[in-house]
């Protein structure tokens, strides 16, 4: 096994619950919450969570803010915006590779070594769940193979289907070495 490979893991179940430094909310450009992930997250922190996001004054897609992580068991949550998956030709790949890169980057200015990240973009914005999780794979590990911090990274995935996917691009990269 890799160092990179031992610095990933996958973990199925609700994002919310995780005690680690940081997680990433797949959030939209006003940052004022809404469905998915991003509404499990805001009623987890509680309202002090959107009153700071209104100082934030929203975020372009494939950007990420971070804030602080109220009733949540974690330090701060960086919020990013995944790109609506419009058919492949709108950037939406380099998009969502820029999600991860920009939230890996908030992470490590706040020196969170434990970051959750949810499947960004495959729910109600319907990027392909294949190619979503080899994107988050190959940016992560590319970033913690150039970084120290994030020291260990966390796929958090809803059910078993997702998690499977994800051991596949996992697979798939360790193959290529
Ligand atoms: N923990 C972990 N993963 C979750 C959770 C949870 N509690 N809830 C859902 N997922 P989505 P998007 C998974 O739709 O596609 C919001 O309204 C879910 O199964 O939350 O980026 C925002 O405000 C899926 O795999 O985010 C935006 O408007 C993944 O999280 C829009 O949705 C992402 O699904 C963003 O859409």
């Amino acid at each position: 096994m890799s160092e990179i490979d031992q610095r990933i893991r996958l973990h199925i179940g609700d994002i919310t619950k995780l005690a680690v430094d940081a997680i990433v909310n797949a959030a939209n450009t006003s940052l004022l919450g809404g469905g998915g992930v991003d509404g499990a997250i805001h009623r987890a922190a509680g309202p002090e969570l959107e009153f700071e996001c209104r100082m934030l004054n929203g975020c372009k897609v494939g950007g990420a803010k971070l804030t602080k992580g109220y009733r949540l068991p974690v330090r701060h949550i960086i919020h990013t915006v995944g790109p609506v998956w419009q058919g492949g030709d709108k950037d939406e790949a380099e998009l969502l590779a820029s999600c991860y890169r920009r939230s890996l980057e908030c992470a490590a200015a706040k020196d969170c070594r434990t970051v959750a990240f949810p499947a960004i973009s495959t729910g109600v914005y319907r990027y392909p769940k294949d190619q979503a999780t080899q994107i988050a794979v190959g940016t992560v590990s590319a970033f913690i193979g150039q970084n120290a911090v994030p020291e260990t990274v966390v796929f958090c995935c809803f059910d078993q289907q997702m998690a499977e996917l994800y051991q596949q691009a996992l697979l798939r990269l360790a193959e290529r070495g």
